[in-house]
């Protein structure tokens, strides 16, 4: 059967309000760019027009602005999962214009097959390169392709012509078997290939191919400050510390990191640091200072869901896949953030927290209790798997009115007993083998801020007992406190005492 080239505009015709749509790739990259932005075009005439029209949306994690960003502006998303980052979508899903529910991207493939969220009408997939009898390269994000090629009734392919066809070769692609016929998952190192480079769909489901252009647009990073570097430099030390004291094998443990500045400053430091051996990474996503790693030597090998490359970086790549495609696995989400590889490979993970309690519970979602950030993404796969679960954080945010370190986080992402260490840039609270007043002194002394660590000492001193020793009507004071005077250092104890 002969390619079908049709138009953005006509492949967003076929998407009818209420359809259920699923997306390639994982960030923005290998993430969809042109068809969505016809679809938002549609949307809006729809709505001028009196009538409603939204979708539903399933993706492998955040997207793009050609995606979450068009479609939150033209008020076009229903539902929404399992994580995004998109500014003008954090406001639709803040007063639930889009119902937004954030889940472990492990999970999402698995659940969409046993039909927890009903049928998926549309598949839109990137694709490097395609063939009459439906076989795909993808691009440079896989997320949650193979299941939602495999369940949607119709499949809109854009062909990027910006993407060389030397990613052939880099996928993974593998789906389980779903419970109770699964097995063991055969990854015993983070290279190791299962599957195929290649996604086979059912060439009659395609409906049509709509050529783009488009780069994934990943924006560069920020100089790292002084905050960051501290940051960055805390973890390096604690990680050579752990190798030196042989909690830490001599030829390392493979890593996983998350995205931001932060996980730039800390990779960055192990890039730096003599003493750090080669090392492997198993993740969802590499960033840019995992190209540097690998060319001078130090990453050996990165498996990983995503390139979340900025564009110069990903030219660099491109124009010496001879030089990666050796280094680079790209899988499924379901894969790249499988639990029980996570634990078998022993991963080191370090993850982002918005705010950290003095017991060692992590708030990694919610500004101030209630408003949704991004979403757990792929943090919670990682961190309760893990051999060594790091979490870090600025010690203060909005120049001091706010402190990361609170008596009690206003929503629980990551428990107490998921978390091995806290980071912040005063230092390191090494939280494991201690109980919860133990670990109140590790966090307070080390991770707090100044500003905050006499307040945060007589809170712990205000309780009355127990093993955790909480005052429950003081607990949040810190929040309601900020939320009245928008200051933490105002709060005041004799209040509640
Ligand atoms: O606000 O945007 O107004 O400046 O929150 O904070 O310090 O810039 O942090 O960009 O590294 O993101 C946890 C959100 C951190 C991210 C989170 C305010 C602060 C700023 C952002 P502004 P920073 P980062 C891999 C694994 C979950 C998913 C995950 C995340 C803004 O890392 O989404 O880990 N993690 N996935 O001022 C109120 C506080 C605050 C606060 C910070 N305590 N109270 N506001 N801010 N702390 C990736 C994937 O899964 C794909």
């Amino acid at each position: 059967m002969a390619l079908n080239f049709i138009s953005a505009q006509e492949a967003a015709e076929q998407i009818k309000n209420g359809d259920s749509i699923g997306f390639s790739g994982f960030t923005a990259s290998g993430t969809p760019k042109v068809v969505t932005e016809a679809l938002a075009e549609k949307a809006i005439k729809e709505h001028e027009a009196g009538r409603e029209f939204k979708v539903n949306m399933f993706t492998g994690a955040s997207t793009n602005d050609h995606v979450d960003g068009a479609l939150a502006r033209a008020n076009a998303i229903n539902m929404r999962t399992p994580y995004q980052s998109n500014a003008d979508l954090r406001k639709r899903l803040n007063v639930h214009d889009a119902h937004y529910f954030d889940l472990h991207l492990s999970e999402l493939a698995q659940k969409m097959r046993y039909g927890v969220f009903g049928k998926l009408n549309v598949a839109i997939i990137e694709a490097t390169d395609i063939n009459e009898e439906g076989e795909i390269v993808l691009g440079t994000g896989v997320g949650i392709s193979p299941t939602i090629a495999a369940m949607a009734d119709k499949i809109i392919v854009e062909l990027n012509d910006a993407l060389p066809k030397t990613l052939r070769g880099l996928h993974d692609l593998y789906l389980p078997l779903d419970p109770p016929y699964r097995r063991e998952i055969p990854i015993y190192k983070a290279s190791d290939r299962i599957g195929t480079p290649i996604l086979k769909v059912d060439p009659s489901k395609i409906i049509g191919v709509v050529k783009s252009s488009a780069k994934d647009g990943v924006k560069g990073f920020a100089e790292l400050d002084a905050v960051t570097m501290q940051i960055g430099a805390n973890v390096c030390n604690f990680l050579l510390a752990e190798l030196r004291a042989g909690r830490i094998p001599k030829e390392f443990l493979p890593m996983q990191s998350g995205v931001g500045n932060v996980a730039n400053a800390v990779l960055h430091g192990l890039g730096e640091s003599k003493e750090i051996p080669q090392f492997e990474m198993y993740t969802e996503v590499i960033q840019d200072s995992v190209v540097d790693l690998m060319e001078m030597g130090k990453c050996k090998f990165a498996s990983t869901c995503s390139l979340t490359f900025s564009d110069d970086a990903m030219d660099r790549v491109f124009n010496n896949m001879q030089f990666f495609q050796d280094k680079i696995i790209l899988r499924p989400g379901e894969i790249s953030n499988n639990p029980e590889i996570v634990r078998r490979l022993g991963l080191i993970t370090m993850n982002t927290a918005l705010e950290a309690d003095i017991f060692g519970n992590i708030n990694s979602t919610h500004v101030l209790g209630t408003k949704m950030m991004n979403g757990i993404g792929g943090s919670g796969d990682f961190t309760r798997n893990a051999y060594l679960s790091v979490f870090s954080c600025p010690s203060v945010t909005k120049g001091g009115l706010i402190s990361n370190v609170v008596p009690m986080v206003s929503h629980l992402d990551h428990s107490e007993h998921s978390v091995d260490v806290l980071i912040t840039d005063q230092g390191i609270a090494d939280l494991r083998g201690k109980d919860p007043v133990q670990r109140a002194e590790a966090v307070i002394e080390n991770c707090a801020h100044p500003d905050y660590k006499q307040l945060l000492w007589d809170y712990v001193k205000m309780g009355k007992g127990g093993q955790t020793p909480h005052t429950l009507n003081a607990a949040l004071a810190f929040h309601t406190e900020f939320a009245a005077s928008g200051d933490m250092r105002n709060t005041d104890w004799s209040k509640f005492a």
